[in-house]
């Protein structure tokens, strides 16, 4: 008979550097449902961090490292639909184990700021809202992925399901949807919805922008945001030394 062994962190993950101790960087995160702009807002508060002299890592979910990258081909194709939300949520994690170990905590712990395209909330809205994935199942993958390394700002970006899934399917094109912007309408809806939840639910950490307007009013509006929760203008001077 196997024994029976009780899950923890894996101590690789895992950082006890918190947010204010001047040394690691910080940790922002954007969500939101297709088309929200996510991507755009990304790329755009990069550059204005990166005007600071901060050392700024961009990456995304699922992918931003060689492992990931390999798990975001067979979820996003539709390969893993067959196996069920349960099989997908695993499988997002298993991405993000891999993210992290490899990308996310080095990049912290050299005092980088890193601005990742998604993360764990993905999973929780997707997988464990949309998907009805048990919440204990989602909470103890969240456990075992990230520890205590939990973004400092994450951005929601907030558009109605409709404008969304035009931008998605302008850029688009004749090219085919992928697993999830092929989803019915309700689904969209019900996505923003599962969002705006969560930002009252950590409204610390969670903070809602409304994403409607033109790229550049939507970034003017989200760095706001970044500078009255992170303050990167005040980082400290060996965080910027440490990039120069
Ligand atoms: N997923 C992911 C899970 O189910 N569980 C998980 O745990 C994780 C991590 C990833 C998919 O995986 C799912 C969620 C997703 O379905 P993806 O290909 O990485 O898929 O794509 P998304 O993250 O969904 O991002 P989108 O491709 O939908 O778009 P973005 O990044 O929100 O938007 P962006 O910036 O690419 O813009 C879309 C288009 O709109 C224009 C852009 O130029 C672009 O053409 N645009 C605007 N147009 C007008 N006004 C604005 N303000 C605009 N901003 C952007």
């Amino acid at each position: 008979m196997l024994e029976q062994v009780d899950i923890v962190s894996p101590p690789s993950i895992a950082t006890d550097r918190k947010p204010t101790d001047g040394t690691r960087g910080r940790f922002i995160t954007f969500e939101g449902g297709e088309g929200a702009g996510k991507s755009t807002q990304v790329a755009n508060l990069a550059t204005r961090l990166r005007a600071l002299g901060l050392d700024v890592v961009v990456s995304r979910e699922p992918g931003g490292s060689v492992g990931a990258e390999a798990i975001r081909h067979v979820l996003l194709s539709g390969a893993a639909k067959p196996l069920g939300p349960h099989a997908e949520a695993i499988l997002f994690a298993a991405a993000r184990a891999d993210h992290m170990r490899q990308t996310i905590a080095p990049a912290l712990a050299r005092g980088a700021w890193v601005i990742s395209d998604r993360f764990a909330d993905s999973t929780r809205i997707y997988q464990g809202v949309l998907g009805n994935v048990d919440r204990r199942l989602i909470a103890r993958l969240e456990k075992v992925t990230i520890g205590d390394l939990k973004p400092d700002l994450t951005i929601i970006l907030d558009v109605p399901a409709t404008q969304g899934q035009e931008r998605v399917s302008k850029r688009r094109g004749d090219a085919k949807a992928d697993r999830f912007e092929a989803e019915a309408f309700d689904f969209h809806k019900k996505l923003r919805e599962a969002y705006l939840e969560l930002a009252e639910h950590e409204p610390d950490r969670c903070v809602p922008v409304d994403a409607s307007g033109d790229a550049q009013s939507v970034a003017n509006a989200v760095w706001a945001v970044v500078n009255a929760h992170l303050h990167p203008g005040e980082a400290p001077a060996m965080l910027k030394d440490a990039a120069s």
